[in-house]
């Protein structure tokens, strides 16, 4: 017999799938046995959620310490998560609330802001996650930090250009990270050696208003220009944002890609992201493995096409914009 499960079903279902914790694990299927229709049909569904949710409330009693995950273990959402990290006091959770909508304590003393914080950054037709950070320095060694950088997809490095020091500081950071194997570079790289993990890096100079930011920018330029794009703001004055922003997403080398089916309009909402230099491969593979398995050829309109339309393989490399109607069998 059918279940014919109502919509409202469906959604508790979701949030089952997508649940961290046993308790709103717990509570998605409480939901979902307390909307299913009640029938024959429905009476063996009915009494696995209830096995589920025995089987949770036990997990939780016994072990609450093994379910616990590290605190820097930050789910990712949106195009990448990308870590705001710098010394005490540069301005790190100003630069955030400026460009998100978060809000996040921004203090005149050091070492205001204590565990990792997401907030999301919208940015053109994606949204970026930033990482606030608490300050890494001599004085103050946050141990989890290269490892949320090494998971991350790109980091900020926040440099405070009042500070005579900010070159030594931001110096300590990268080359300590560098210690833990992990590598910030201005580019994405594939070249590997051994364990060590190459992020994409963004130098900002924030407070460039300050009267000596022009000396302090030049000392980080000298030491760092070949190895970051350094990117100078005031989140002070409000000034060189959207600089930022639009740095970000080029040190992330991210592909923004539209679908859109045989004969209709592309749906030009939400675009699929991928890494730069993915082909159509990617795109199917990323969209769902069927559709991966059955591919013939696509179609494309945009940047990496010769003609609107153009009929191309699996190995084609894609553009950022690039419209693609995939073809399968
Ligand atoms: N002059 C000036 N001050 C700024 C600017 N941006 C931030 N500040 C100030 O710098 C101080 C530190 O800012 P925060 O955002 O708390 O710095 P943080 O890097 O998050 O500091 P911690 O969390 O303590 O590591 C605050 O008093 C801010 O108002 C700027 O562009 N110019
Ligand atoms: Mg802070």
């Amino acid at each position: 017999m059918p279940a014919n499960l109502p919509p409202v079903y469906h959604a508790a279902e979701k949030r089952y799938r997508q649940a961290n914790s046993p308790e709103e694990k717990i509570e998605a299927l409480r939901e979902m046995h307390a909307v299913m229709p009640k029938h024959k049909g429905t009476d063996k569904l009915q009494a696995d959620i209830k096995r589920k949710i025995a089987q949770l409330k036990d997990q939780a009693k016994k072990a609450p310490a093994a379910r616990q995950v590290p605190q820097w273990v930050i789910e990712k959402v949106g195009a990448g998560q990308v870590p705001v990290i710098g010394p005490p006091n540069a301005g790190k959770s100003a630069l955030i609330a400026e460009v998100t909508h978060a809000e996040v304590r921004v203090a005149e003393y050091p070492f205001t802001t204590q565990g990792p914080a997401p907030a999301m950054m919208p940015f053109e037709n994606i949204q970026i996650q930033l990482i606030d950070t608490p300050a890494w320095s001599e004085e103050f060694d946050v141990g989890w930090l290269p490892e949320l950088t090494r998971r991350a997809d790109a980091c900020v490095l926040v440099a405070d250009l009042s500070d005579e020091l900010a070159e030594e500081m931001i110096a300590f950071i990268v080359d300590h990270m560098e210690a833990r194997d992990v590598v910030l570079t201005g580019s994405v790289s594939d070249e590997r050696e051994g364990f060590e993990v190459y992020v994409p890096t963004l130098l900002v100079g924030n407070k460039s208003e300050a009267a000596n930011a022009g000396g302090v920018l030049a000392e980080l330029e000298r030491r760092f220009a070949d190895r970051f794009p350094i990117c100078v703001v005031s989140v002070g004055e409000s000034r060189g944002l959207d600089e930022f922003k639009r740095a970000l997403f080029d040190v992330m080398a991210i592909t923004r890609v539209f679908t859109k089916q045989p004969g209709k309009e592309a749906d030009l909402g939400e675009p699929f992201v991928l890494p730069a230099g993915s082909t159509v491969h990617d795109l199917a593979a990323k969209i769902h493995k069927e559709i991966l398995a059955s591919l013939k050829y696509a179609r494309l309109w945009g940047e990496s096409g010769r003609f609107k339309g153009q009929r191309v393989g699996e190995d084609h490399v894609l553009a950022d914009g690039d419209i693609v109607e995939l073809h399968t069998r």
